[in-house]
């Protein structure tokens, strides 16, 4: 037995999943946490998500899990007193024997539990503009019911995370380090980047200026962080909680244009597939502006294309230093996954400044 597995073993005996354990199986896309699917034996046949939360990602599991627990447990008071269905609608930490937020395991690594919320899925693309609009009203409303929650009580689990001229400067550290010496195979990538400096500061300097106000915000709003209800449609349950901070409505909005609105995955190798729909675009702008009931700025409202604009050319960058530096970020499947993802973002970066003022007008439109 591996390191690895003989870890997993140590996590699966630290909670108690109330019957014997059946199986333990590797589940989902993210690319970050290691996430496992456990089922128990006939006839209960429980099921759990079991997490390592990722250590190259979060610095400090104790701080994340903090966070999750006070967001959970507001969202389900929240949910209860609207005569919601809190086992579905929110994630719910489940706690390990030990009766703390979270087990570690002998090696360091830090594990959690959740129920499994069955009949609902999870998407890698918006296969009908339902979907997409679905995903759209769910993180609206998220936000929305978030509204309240005291933003001085969360920890910054990833520091300066959506600060994208730190982006700009990591990535320019990564380049001048090489320490692969692939930064050759990279060349028009890193000036794509490069010659985008002022657009960096787009929404920080807004920020600063007083234009755009920090709300708590989800900080990971892509299309496979919401469950979609298989009977009914619709976004059931946000989930993937652990960047859940203060931060900038027009992001949580754009980081799910980035991902959601165009027909290819993050690391299509064929670039003349990659485009934004400005379908999409249209339809997720008006789910999310609904999910959100009315209470984004007129600033925030006219701001939301830069959102779009920004997380693109930013992950674009995390992908491309992630690359310089070795791929210990993101998981990757096969080599230069990361460069392929870093040029699927600068097409769809590209896309949207060519389509600025349609993008504009779409917004204007569905604000009304
Ligand atoms: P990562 O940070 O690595 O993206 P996530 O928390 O998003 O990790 O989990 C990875 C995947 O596991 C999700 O995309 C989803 O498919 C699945 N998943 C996570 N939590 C649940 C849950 N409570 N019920 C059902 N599926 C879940
Ligand atoms: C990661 O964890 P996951 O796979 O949902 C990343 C996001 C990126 C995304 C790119 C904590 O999301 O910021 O936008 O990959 N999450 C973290 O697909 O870094
Ligand atoms: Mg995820």
């Amino acid at each position: 037995m591996n390191a690895a597995e003989h870890t997993l073993e140590e996590a699966v005996a630290a909670f108690d999943f109330g019957a014997p354990v059946a199986e333990v199986k590797r589940y989902g896309s993210g690319h970050v946490n290691d996430t496992f699917r456990v089922r128990t034996r006939p006839p209960h046949d429980r099921r759990f998500i079991l997490q390592r939360i990722s250590a190259a990602a979060f610095k400090r599991p104790d701080q994340v899990m903090a966070n999750v627990i006070g967001v959970t447990e507001y969202l389900g008071e929240k949910i209860r007193a609207a005569g919601g269905d809190r086992t579905r609608e929110t994630l719910e930490v489940i706690r390990p024997r030990s009766g703390a937020g979270y087990y570690t395991d002998s090696l360091g690594g830090a594990w959690r539990v959740f129920p499994f919320i069955r009949n609902a899925h999870c998407f890698q693309s918006a296969r009908t503009p339902e979907l997409f609009a679905a995903s759209g009203r769910a993180f609206g409303r998220f936000q929305r019911l978030l509204d309240g929650y005291p933003a001085g009580t969360l920890y910054e689990t990833i520091p300066r995370f959506h600060d994208t001229e730190d982006r700009l400067a990591k990535l320019k550290e990564a380049v001048a380090a090489d320490p692969l010496g692939r930064a050759k195979d990279c060349g028009p990538e890193i000036a794509f980047a490069l010659a985008r400096e002022r657009d960096c500061s787009a929404a920080l300097d807004a920020l600063r200026a007083g234009k755009l106000p920090l709300r708590v915000t989800h900080n990971d709003t892509k299309l496979d962080n919401v469950l979609i209800d298989e009977i009914t449609g619709e976004g059931i349950c946000v989930i993937d909680l652990d960047t859940v901070m203060p931060g900038l409505s027009i992001n949580d909005f754009g980081d799910s244009i980035r991902f959601g609105a165009n027909h290819c995955s993050e690391d299509e190798t064929d670039l003349s597939r990659v485009a934004l729909d400005l379908d999409l675009f249209s339809v997720y702008t008006g789910a999310f502006l609904e999910g959100t009931g009315g209470a984004l700025t007129d600033n925030e409202v006219a701001y939301l294309p830069w959102g779009a604009r920004l997380m693109t050319l930013e992950c674009g960058m995390r992908f491309l230093t992630d690359y310089l530096t070795g791929d210990s970020y993101f998981r990757i499947d096969r080599p230069g996954q990361n460069l392929d993802r870093t040029r699927t973002q600068f097409k769809l970066a590209r896309d949207m400044e060519d389509h600025w003022d349609e993008m504009g007008a779409i917004v204007a439109r569905a604000a009304g």
